[in-house]
């Protein structure tokens, strides 16, 4: 059985979903931190989960014979500025916990989600490459370089087989993020659609390496499918899509909602945004496991507002 912790995030959303497809409803287990009341039935089997309790943990992992996990739950960047005490605790310990278990009860396959925050002011701004300078500014870039370094610990010590892909910024329609500095590029759709106009919490020439969701996932299954002897990078792979500015997401939109409009205000996120490599080299995921991003900033625009309008339209 597949276990999914964080299974109501932004990823874990779709991660399910796609999980499900593959392997049956009941062969894959969403955990997350709400309690059952609080989440639609359709998600069923759901366990609500505490990660950072290793107790209840281990046993959702013995008594569900769990072989794969998805360890998804983390805070992310702008949340963990407000709060970096709760972001290094959960994201960390968290991280160790599943390890540790994973470990301890023989799960076959484990994949964590890093970020392109491990990469800080001094990486390379454009095509930072796979092993750019990791000198993180956030204590979630800090979280998930660590993680990552934990990761491949982990594989050569005790040959655990956890895989990590180091996200850019993802865009969906689905699960609402929370706490990212990209997730201007989401709040973005919600307004357009409602014929609202937005106010933007980056500069308009903020230039973010970026992902629809759909491509993120097919990145996910595709790396964990990969027979283990292709896997080469055992940190985390650097992977690439789009790389756009708000004005230009703002163009974008606007040649399919003429009248929307963005006012531009940043905010603290400037910073953090501004420490981010504007694109990412992803070469060695393209080499190692086949990767190849499909969607393009057009598709996704036109893909985000037209699922947006039907999901608004209720
Ligand atoms: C964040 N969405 O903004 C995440 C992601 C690269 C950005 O890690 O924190």
């Amino acid at each position: 059985k597949i276990l999914v912790i964080g299974a109501c995030g932004q990823i874990g959303t779709e991660l399910l979903v796609a999980l499900r497809k593959r392997n049956g409803q009941d062969n894959v287990i969403a955990a997350d931190i709400h309690p059952r009341g609080n989440v639609s039935p359709e998600i069923a089997p759901y366990f609500r989960l505490d990660v950072l309790d290793a107790e209840a943990l281990e046993s959702l992992i013995v008594d569900l014979k769990i072989t794969q996990i998805y360890h998804l739950a983390a805070v992310l960047s702008a949340k963990g500025e407000s709060n970096p005490t709760l972001a290094w605790d959960l994201n960390m310990n968290s991280l160790l916990s599943v390890l540790n278990l994973s470990v301890k009860h023989k799960v076959s396959k484990v994949f964590w989600p890093s970020s392109i925050a491990v990469f800080g002011p001094d990486s390379e701004k454009i095509n930072c490459p796979q092993q750019g300078v990791m000198e993180p500014s956030t204590v979630y870039g800090i979280s998930k370089a660590a993680g990552e370094q934990w990761c491949k610990y982990y594989f050569e010590k005790y040959g655990l087989d956890v895989r990590s892909l180091r996200y850019p910024g993802l865009i969906s329609y689905t699960g609402a993020p929370g706490g990212g500095t990209t997730d201007y590029a989401v709040d973005i759709f919600h307004h357009a659609v409602k014929d609202l106009p937005y106010t933007c919490f980056l500069k308009e020439d903020t230039a973010l390496p970026m992902m629809f969701m759909p491509d993120a996932i097919n990145a996910t299954l595709q790396l964990m499918d990969a027979p283990a002897r292709n896997i080469k990078v055992r940190t985390a792979y650097n992977l690439g899509a789009l790389s756009f500015t708000p004005a230009e997401l703002e163009t974008e939109i606007k040649k399919l909602i003429p009248e929307f409009s963005v006012t531009y205000q940043p905010d603290f996120r400037q910073a953090i945004a501004d420490s981010w490599p504007q694109s990412i080299d992803d070469s060695a995921a393209r080499k190692d496991w086949e990767w190849r991003p499909v969607y393009n900033l057009k598709t996704m625009v036109s893909e985000m507002l037209e699922n947006l309008s039907v999901l608004q339209a209720g």
